[in-house]
């Protein structure tokens, strides 16, 4: 749903790229402005928010370095939790948990997902509210859209940032974003916006950026588009029989929804199933019972831990396609609620 690598803004390399020259082919950009805020205006975006947005816009250069130079990291799923889920994110999830407490169960109320779960996202994406992205977010997106790279993809988020605006959902001083245009608290891409964030205090603003109700309301609202269910888990980390490994493998046979992820997961099975073959939790102890069904998945391949995953966990891959991030948004859900 949304590009973010908060890291690499913090990695910038000191050479400089003159990424906003135009490249050949490329109209200049004062020409691209000019194109873009006709079809803005055959969109019917209001003049007065193109004169507020596209007026003296310039492309921001740091954002076309921090899109050419996202860093690569080598990361095992250890180090990863070990950075994203630590106990300073576990204490500050069980802080926020009781701080919102009211509110999140309306929330949770409203849109069935469980309060543990907006509070984990919430602190994946921006530490709770603490990391604010400071671009603006219709610049960020313009300098993207004329960069060639990825143009038709942020060209078009760049026109639903500007519908956003011209619905009054925002002001255009409050829509901030980070370099790679994901908007807000939860870091919403602006297409995603549109259809998932939540007015929840009904005040006829869906303001992700400030107000807690509309930031939790939007993500649980994101979570049970792609069928969340409010009464299960995420799924859990187990044990495997000697020599499981061949046994594993028939993959996929659901639907993938155009996730990466899933292709790393086993299809789907009932967990009296896997309890028939030997699979139990990391105490060696026997699995739930019951028939919910659950892929398997050892996130750094053959040799590595193994999780059994539910459908909520499919959901939060909807979030952001990486198996890593659901495994790490489902254990700091589980160790918030302790
Ligand atoms: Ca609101």
């Amino acid at each position: 749903m949304r590009l973010l690598l908060v890291l690499a803004l913090l990695l910038l390399p000191v050479t400089l790229i003159p990424a906003a020259a135009a490249q050949d082919g490329q109209p200049k950009w004062e020409d691209w402005l000019k194109e873009v805020r006709k079809e803005a205006e055959e969109k019917g975006i209001r003049a007065e928010i193109l004169d507020q947005t596209l007026t003296g816009l310039t492309p921001l250069e740091r954002v076309i370095r921090a899109d050419q130079n996202q860093a690569e990291f080598v990361e095992t799923l250890d180090t990863y939790l070990a950075k994203r889920v630590s106990q300073a994110r576990i204490d500050g999830g069980r802080k926020a948990l009781a701080e919102n407490a009211d509110l999140l169960r309306q929330v949770a109320e409203k849109h069935g997902v469980q309060p543990e779960y907006i509070v984990a996202i919430w602190g994946m994406e921006t530490n709770y509210g603490k990391y604010f992205p400071s671009e603006n977010a219709i610049q960020a997106l313009a300098t993207l859209a004329y960069d060639p790279r990825r143009g038709a993809y942020f060209r078009k988020e760049l026109f639903a940032a500007l519908e956003i605006l011209n619905d009054d959902f925002i002001s255009v001083p409050e829509m901030k974003a980070s370099w790679a245009g994901a908007m807000g608290q939860p870091q919403f891409m602006p297409t995603s916006y549109l259809q998932y964030a939540d007015d929840f205090d009904g005040d006829g603003h869906k303001d992700i950026w400030n107000n807690k109700g509309d930031i939790f309301g939007s993500v649980a609202n994101y979570l049970r588009s792609y069928k969340w269910q409010g009464e299960q888990p995420w799924g859990f980390e187990v044990s495997l029989p000697e020599g499981f490994a061949a046994k594993l493998h028939a993959v996929g046979d659901y639907d993938q929804g155009g996730c990466r992820a899933m292709n790393q997961h086993s299809r789907a099975l009932p967990l009296s199933e896997w309890q028939s073959m030997g699979v139990r939790d990391l105490e060696g102890r026997d699995l739930p019972p019951g028939d919910m069904e659950a892929t398997l998945i050892k996130p750094d391949g053959e040799a590595s831990r193994a999780f059994l995953a539910f459908g909520n966990y499919r959901a939060i891959l909807r979030y952001n396609c990486a198996n890593f991030y659901a495994i790490a948004v489902g254990r700091l859900a589980d160790l918030v609620k302790q």
